[in-house]
């Protein structure tokens, strides 16, 4: 590969000049902007185990009143793309949120698409667009770009849940913003029951009363049910992993982040493929390796971990006789969107 020219190449004159019309030269750029092969991500594979960020986020709570937050949130900062950027990877903001009994956390709506994997807790509930969605662990619950949300707490225990939004790419954009709203009424009851078998939709007679997002909690139950039937069904299945999708469409739930499970079946060692989107996995239950380039994350129940894109990861059950579930979060449909979506095997 031709070797490019310098910027210290070039007399300090004329890289002043450039600098003052401002003009920068592509050449001494170009091989960072378009590296040979492949891409050179920042995002660094990253562990964060519950066991460290509990506490700190529960201090949290009593360091920070939810009025002073509005959302008492703790970040997990991908080290490769430095604290500020408050970023996962390019495109994936993951955050850690608590909310204690009685708290509530105001209506707002915003551009960036955000959902909510629950942790710990029970007795929250998130009303997204006049919905009430309940909060059990592991649920899956979306808060679409432009849906009003707010968050209430009626039980007696913090809740905690896995915050996932497309914010670092909405920024990137310059179209990141919110706007405060008063407390929503509730103009639904919990949607889920109308798509909770698969294949049965409800009928439009009277035309549509179409909802962009027609299902907005996905209960942990239900997909936990789903992959069972499904390593049960098909034993010789080397990846019992499902899709959250929109149940009219059969899209991905969200437009620029993907969503699923993983089912590990006791003992199973799984190797994925090498793809372009960067991926976060979060461990709903069990006890399983991920294994990132030569990096090995021992993940306990609530832990946490993101993988760069263009890499295999290999995710391992730990136990000989229970399964591992995984929820994971990934930029794939962005990458099929862009046209830059690949499948390295
Ligand atoms: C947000 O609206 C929430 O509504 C959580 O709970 C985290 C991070 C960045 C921007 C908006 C929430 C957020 C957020």
């Amino acid at each position: 590969m031709q070797e490019l020219g310098r910027l210290e190449d070039l007399p300090q004159d004329y890289r002043d000049e450039l600098a003052q019309s401002n003009l920068v030269p592509l050449w001494p750029n170009l091989r960072a902007m378009l590296p040979p092969g492949q891409p050179r991500p920042r995002t660094l594979a990253t562990h964060w185990p519950y066991a460290a960020l509990r506490p700190l986020l529960m201090r949290a709570g009593e360091l920070t009143p939810i009025e002073k937050a509005e959302r008492r949130v703790l970040v997990l900062a991908n080290p490769g793309h430095g604290p500020d950027s408050m970023q996962a990877s390019a495109a994936m903001y993951l955050g850690m949120q608590l909310l204690l009994p009685g708290e509530w956390a105001p209506a707002h709506r915003h551009t960036p698409n955000a959902v909510r994997m629950v942790v710990e807790g029970e007795g929250a509930c998130t009303t997204v667009d006049g919905e009430r969605c309940p909060m059990e662990r592991g649920d899956l619950i979306l808060t679409p770009t432009g849906l009003w949300h707010e968050h209430a707490h009626e039980g007696t225990a913090p809740v905690v849940w896995l915050d996932v939004l497309d914010l670092p790419l909405v920024h990137y954009l310059e179209a990141s913003y919110h706007v405060d709203g008063p407390r929503q009424a509730i103009t639904q009851a919990a949607g889920d029951g109308a798509y909770a078998r698969g294949g049965i939709v409800p009928t439009p007679v009277f035309g549509r009363t179409q909802r962009a997002y027609p299902m907005l909690r996905y209960p942990w139950a239900q997909a936990r049910a789903a992959l069972q039937s499904l390593a049960a069904d098909q034993p010789a299945l080397a990846s019992v992993q499902i899709t959250y999708v929109n149940p009219e469409t059969g899209a991905d739930a969200q437009n620029i982040l993907g969503f699923y499970a993983q089912m590990l079946r006791p003992g199973q060692t799984l190797r994925l493929p090498a793809r372009s989107p960067a991926m976060v996995f979060h461990l709903i239950e069990g006890a399983a390796d991920v294994q990132v380039q030569e990096q090995c994350f021992a993940l306990a129940e609530a832990d946490t971990c993101c993988a760069p894109g263009y890499t295999a990861v290999t995710l391992a059950n730990r136990s000989a006789d229970q399964p591992a579930f995984f929820f994971i979060a990934d930029e794939s449909p962005l990458h099929r969107k862009l046209g830059v979506f690949e499948n390295r095997g």
